[in-house]
């Protein structure tokens, strides 16, 4: 790095492994990538990480439903991240794992500078606990369980505090003077009334599960997911390390100058980090930025939902379109090269797209029609169709870019040209600030407007009709305007770099440039001007660059996301969140989640030996007995429609299913009944997973007065069929799709 270089550091959150990418992920990752490529272009010494966060209860259930050891499981789907990210062109500096040595070593060491600094205190948490239950109930000492009617007794649990609570002042002040850039303002905004609100010390440590980093000396517990994951930005650069080499590189890059975060871990960024940081006598980051999310069926996509889209469908549904590569003469190239140059292409698809559809910082719909009709309209239609008539015309005329020699020929041909110099030259100063800004798609309308522009004057001059006219001074008429239009999309195309990295390097090839990372890394991509493309310029072999989609693509994708066959249990399956350490803090604005594909494909149908219908609350089933005797005729009274139709029984989805802590037999369910969305406890934790039943439609008693349950209200119950009293209940479900809400009647 010369001594008037910047350096640059970028991070993306390190994301889960307990379940594979979906293109949320994809959407960091992408805008992550644009920001990166724009720095490097601009010249500064830039470092991009990205990773994946391994530890936790989330993690070690996941891989636990799997029926593989968590190092495994993690191994598996950490894979798919970096595998993807290489499908799709990133270029990421390192890729993190949190189950690294570098990494627990570097947490280890930010523990024990933080301990060493007085942040850190032992304390007990003293709580009433039903033994018979195993489950801590709300209440002075002495109260009785609300399930079983046993006395509690009251027990105590140690853990690690951070002072968590002394910092707001300062973090406040940080974010008012701007020393802590957060974008957007909502976001600065509302993290700022949250520490405003008074910050209560944070639990680090946990003895309830295993899987995670041990806290040096007392190996019992294991630290808080949240500062073992938020440590990776600087362990990833060497913080822990004596090595000579890992110590001079975090010198240089930390802190980070951006970390790019969705917006529902704002918090963790914007608190818990700067606060660990100042802790340990560590530099802020510089900036954090929060994106909107992207939603799918109009709820945020996400793998605990079921509602996601992914990135390998649009890669393979977009390769199937074959862009002819351009055809470099000699070059010997193989199935895998062609075949990675289609992921990049689709890749660059998906970039735009994502981009220019959703304004960043805001939630953006994501539709497979959408991406084609943008497709179609912006890049075949519009760029791509601009770039093949251009570039072809000049190609029949000799493939030469000539000189400007129409000013001299005939003074008033520009008067009144739909190309304006002055406006081409600010816009691409407000592209530059747009892109600054992190406006993407401002940016990207901007660079549409130049594209608007060329085909205006084309319009205007119609070059195809001059090149067979016999007027010699109208074919110089039409060099001038090819010549100039050839002019603008060198322009228009290095602006795109960062965005669409692959099919501007092809256009530029075809503008006769050569290669557009190399112009990049040369600085020949920033501070545009019009002369870029010299006169004598040879055009390079043209080839489409974005053929049409055809409407069946469409449906193409909605295929390819349709449920498939229940995974196999020793494949990483996109298992539901389960409630976790992560997530127990998490400023969610929406907390219901619906279940993954697989898991709604796994729907079973009535059980064939389910002979009664009952509803199921916390009750204490039995195993099915292997041969299941037939049901004794039913001897119920008969009751009146009246009688029936004061049932509410309506059709539910569950979309959050986690287990109570200590209760081994109760779940605490949340169920979306397209009305409203409400809490039911029930005791089928004994025959059902919280990961199966997320995303199931099933019955659910609408009207039965609320209870409380362990401290908890229920609000329903559902509604399930048994052999006897005591067999496994099966869920009532249905065997064709029927809207929430609707009433059984
Ligand atoms: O939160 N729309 O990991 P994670 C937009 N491990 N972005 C989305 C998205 C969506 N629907 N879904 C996911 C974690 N993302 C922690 C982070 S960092 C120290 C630890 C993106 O796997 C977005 O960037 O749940 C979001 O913040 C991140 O993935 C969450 O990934």
């Amino acid at each position: 790095m010369s001594e008037t270089q910047k350096k640059f550091y970028l991070t993306t959150p390190i994301y889960y492994v307990n379940a594979r990418p979906h293109i949320g992920h994809a959407y960091t990752t992408i805008a992550a990538d644009v920001i990166a490529r724009r720095h490097r272009l601009l010249g500064d010494d830039t470092f991009f990480l990205t990773g994946t966060d391994e530890h936790g209860q989330k993690i070690e259930r996941s891989a636990a439903a799997a029926g593989i050891p968590p190092q495994q499981f993690a191994d598996q789907v950490s894979a798919s991240f970096e595998n993807l990210w290489k499908r799709m062109g990133i270029t990421n500096n390192d890729f993190i794992r949190t189950t690294d040595a570098r990494h627990k070593r570097g947490v280890q060491k930010l523990f024990t500078t933080l301990q060493a600094n007085g942040a850190i205190y032992l304390d007990t948490y003293t709580g009433q606990y039903c033994i018979s239950d195993e489950a801590y109930v709300d209440g002075p000492p002495g109260v009785v369980c609300p399930d079983c009617g046993n006395v509690t007794e009251t027990v105590s649990e140690s853990n690690y505090y951070f002072k968590l609570s002394e910092y707001g002042d300062r973090i406040a002040q940080l974010i008012e003077s701007g020393q802590l850039n957060i974008q957007p303002d909502s976001r600065r905004n509302e993290v700022l009334s949250f520490v405003k609100g008074g910050l209560k010390d944070l639990s680090i440590s946990r003895t309830s599960f295993k899987w995670g980093i041990p806290v040096p000396g007392d190996e019992s517990h294991v630290i808080y997911v949240w500062l073992d994951a938020l440590a990776n930005y600087m362990t990833a650069l060497g913080y822990g390390s004596d090595d000579p080499a890992d110590i001079a590189r975090f010198e240089k890059y930390w802190p980070a100058d951006l970390h790019l975060v969705g917006k529902e871990i704002i918090r963790f960024h914007c608190v818990y980090w700067p606060a660990f940081l100042m802790a340990a006598n560590l530099p802020l980051p510089k900036a954090i930025t929060a994106h909107g999310w992207l939603l799918f069926e109009d709820s945020k996509m996400s793998k605990s939902r079921g509602n996601i889209v992914r990135t390998e469908t649009i890669l393979d549904a977009f390769a199937t379109l074959k862009p002819k590569p351009v055809d470099l003469p000699g070059a010997v190239l193989s199935d895998e090269y062609w075949k990675h140059q289609q992921d990049l292409f689709a890749s660059d698809v998906l970039r735009y797209f994502l981009l220019r559809e959703i304004p960043f910082g805001q939630d953006g719909s994501f539709s497979f029609d959408a991406l084609v009709q943008r497709y179609n309209s912006d890049l075949a239609n519009g760029y791509g169709n601009l770039v093949s008539r251009t570039l072809s015309m000049i190609t029949k005329r000799g493939g030469l870019i000539t000189e400007d020699k129409i000013a001299a020929l005939d003074p008033n041909f520009m008067a009144n040209d739909v190309l304006s110099y002055s406006v081409i030259a600010q816009t691409i100063q407000e592209t530059e600030f747009e892109l600054e800004k992190l406006s993407f798609a401002a940016a990207l309308s901007k660079i549409l407007s130049l594209i608007a522009m060329a085909d205006g004057y084309m319009t205007q001059y119609t070059p195809w009709k001059l090149v067979s006219s016999p007027d010699p001074i109208d074919q110089h008429k039409a060099e001038f305007i090819l010549g100039s239009v050839a002019r603008m999309i060198r322009i228009i195309t290095a602006l795109l770099y960062p965005v669409m990295p692959y099919a501007t390097a092809k256009v530029w090839a075809q503008l006769g440039l050569g290669s557009i990372e190399e112009a990049a890394s040369k600085g020949e991509l920033k501070d545009l001007q019009w002369g870029g493309l010299k006169s004598g310029t040879k055009l390079g072999p043209l080839a489409p660059i974005f053929p049409r989609a055809p409407k069946e693509l469409i449906q193409i994708m909605n295929d390819m996301e349709q449920p498939t066959a229940p995974q196999k249990p020793d494949q990483p399956v996109d298992l539901p969140h389960v409630n976790s350490d992560h997530d127990a803090a998490v400023l969610k604005p929406s907390a219901f989640r619906e279940a993954p594909i697989s898991s709604l494909s796994a729907t079973p149908a009535l059980n064939p030996i389910a002979q009664s219908i009952h509803p199921i609350s916390a009750h204490h089933p039995q195993p099915i007995p292997a041969q299941a005797a037939a049901p004794a005729t039913p001897d119920t009274p008969t009751i009146a429609i009246d009688d029936f139709v004061k049932i509410d029984l309506r059709v539910a989805r569950i979309i959050v299913a986690e287990r109570i802590p200590k209760a081994d037999k109760l779940l605490r369910l949340e169920v979306d009944l397209g009305y409203e969305k409400r809490q039911i406890l029930s005791g089928i934790a004994e025959w059902y997973t919280p990961e199966e039943l997320i995303g199931r439609k099933i019955v659910v008693i609408a009207n039965l007065a609320p209870r409380k349950m362990r401290g908890l209200e229920s609000h329903g119950m559902l509604l399930a069929a048994s052999h006897d009293d005591h067999g496994k209940p099966i869920l009532a479900t249905f065997a064709e799709d029927i809207a929430l809400g609707s009433r059984l009647r």
